[in-house]
């Protein structure tokens, strides 16, 4: 096993690949940039290396300064987390060079997986459904307006080396995919440095549900089940839950084989996802692999008992896969809600500036990933994702009102979350019945309002609470809780929320 990792990343991924490091006995490294000095990460780790300026270009992502800082430190294998350099194929290589370890997938797996056209004509050699359309790059729009004829118009342009969503767009008719064509080839040049698009049938309101899949180094390969991700806005995922309200036990089954197939064909070692489009009938289809730790895995682990970073270390340290197929199983029902620093009554605009008070939410059931800290700055160089919460119950019921109820004790003051937004999400009667598909938040959400009030007697009990916490923890006594001096804002906000008077 590994003695000292390095994370190159920084955040809430950062502190939970640390986490994992530190159970394991493993000595973690962590990375920063001159504005993540103060960061929760770079306090929990062993050791922490400055790599350069803000701008993520000039030190998350500078490959020579992360390996530098490797090579200084000692550290044997390097964990991406997600973003930054995790699906990077030239990164994962040079590695392979320099002989330090990559915590992810081998290059060769990582480019076949990054193209999507050559990743559905594998698929579609190994018997994998993929979406009916273009299983190569066409030179001439004559080629493209026959291929669109027979698959049926509205069709989908996307780009060859795209993916999450960027430099999509959806053609109606004949004479719009002309025009379509060449804006489509235009932002893919311009994102990917690669023009190259074809065509898909579109698939109408989908559900997006994926699958975990473990991989050893020698073929050893399990899925841990599934995970419905379809609550998203402008692609970027909101809400997860593991099981899908959608899938019954014989197509999670269908499902979970051709996941793993598809890391098979793909040569693949180490954690992926593999993704599929489940349409109104409930067909399903490959879309693409996601070839890193993703953002929601804390719904498999709570469901499935399998700690996901802790089994990606000893995968990528050469062990042998300890788990077994028939051994895995899913228990419960888990709900993951993603916490941003935006304004979702303000055009979701990001919000940064300084924490001034944080109360995360505890309880049974519930884990909090975080990267945030009371007095904290939150920089506005990065991703806006400030924690993820995630709870578990016995049903999706349960699960619902846990989760809901958490996000009733979550206090973040300082800046804007969408945290409200969240709990109009949680509420909402479709979401309730698992009405989940992409469309969910264009259709229920659009010109959504915070309704969340009287926002001033909300504020004043929230702000009395910072300073009763802050007060009782510097403090050291338990101020008493009954009597008339003793003012709880705790009984005052529980009393407001039920419609009692305070007194
Ligand atoms: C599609 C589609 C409909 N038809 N492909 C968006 C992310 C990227 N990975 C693929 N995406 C889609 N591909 C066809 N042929 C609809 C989407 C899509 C979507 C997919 C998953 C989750 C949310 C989505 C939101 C809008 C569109």
């Amino acid at each position: 096993m590994f003695k000292k990792i390095l994370i190159a990343n920084r955040g809430e991924i950062a502190c939970r690949i640390i986490r994992a490091c530190r159970e394991m006995g493993i000595a973690s490294v962590a990375v920063f940039s001159e504005a993540d000095r103060a960061g929760l990460h770079v306090q929990m780790a062993d050791q922490a290396v400055g790599i350069g300026p803000p701008p993520a270009v000039e030190s998350y992502l500078d490959t020579d300064r992360i390996v530098a800082a490797a090579r200084a430190t000692g550290a044997e294998a390097i964990h991406p987390g997600y973003g930054f350099l995790a699906e990077n194929p030239e990164f994962s290589r040079r590695c392979e060079k320099e002989g330090i370890v990559f915590i992810g997938p081998n290059s060769r797996a990582l480019e076949l997986v990054g193209d999507k056209v050559r990743a559905r004509q594998t698929m579609e050699k190994a018997g994998i459904p993929i979406i009916p359309g273009m299983k190569r790059i066409a030179a001439e729009l004559s080629e493209y307006a026959a291929e669109a004829k027979k698959i049926g118009y509205p069709v989908m342009i996307k780009a060859s080396a795209g993916g999450g969503g960027k430099g999509m767009r959806v053609v109606y008719t004949e004479e719009d995919l002309r025009p379509g064509l060449e804006a489509g080839q235009r932002e893919a040049k311009s994102a990917f440095g690669d023009e190259s698009v074809y065509l898909e049938k579109y698939i109408e309101n989908p559900r997006h549900v994926e699958f975990q899949v473990l991989a050893d180094n020698d073929g050893r390969i399990v899925h841990l089940f599934e995970r419905e991700c379809s609550i998203q806005r402008r692609h970027q995922k909101i809400v997860e839950e593991t099981p899908s309200p959608a899938l019954t036990p014989e197509l999670r089954q269908r499902m979970g084989e051709a996941a793993k197939k598809v890391l098979e064909v793909a040569g693949y070692n180490n954690a992926g996802t593999v993704e599929f489009l489940l349409d109104k009938n409930r067909e399903f289809y490959f879309l693409e692999v996601n070839a890193r730790l993703q953002v929601e895995h804390p719904v498999t682990e709570l469901t499935t008992g399998v700690d996901l970073v802790q089994q990606q270390i000893r995968i990528a340290a050469g062990e042998k896969l300890a788990l077994n197929q028939e051994d895995l199983s899913q228990r419960g029902h888990a709900i993951e809600c993603r916490i941003y620093a935006e304004d979702p009554a303000g055009g979701f605009l990001p919000s940064s500036g300084k924490i001034l008070f944080l109360k995360e939410p505890k309880g049974p059931g519930v884990r909090h990933d975080g990267g945030i800290y009371s007095g904290w700055d939150v920089p506005i160089y990065y991703d806006p994702i400030l924690a993820k919460l995630i709870v578990w119950a016995e049903t999706r019921e349960a699960a619902c009102r846990r989760i809901l109820s958490a996000m009733d004790d979550y206090i973040i003051l300082g800046i804007k979350t969408n945290i409200s937004f969240l709990k109009d999400i949680i509420s909402h009667p479709s979401f309730l019945e698992g009405a989940t598909t992409t469309g969910f938040i264009k259709s229920h959400f659009e010109g959504w309002e915070d309704k969340e009030g009287p926002e001033e007697t909300l504020m004043l009990a929230l702000a009395a609470a910072a300073f009763f916490d802050s007060q009782r923890t510097r403090e050291a006594g338990v101020p008493p809780l009954r009597g008339k001096e003793a003012f709880s804002p705790w009984r005052a906000l529980g009393k407001w929320r039920i419609g009692e008077k305070s007194d």
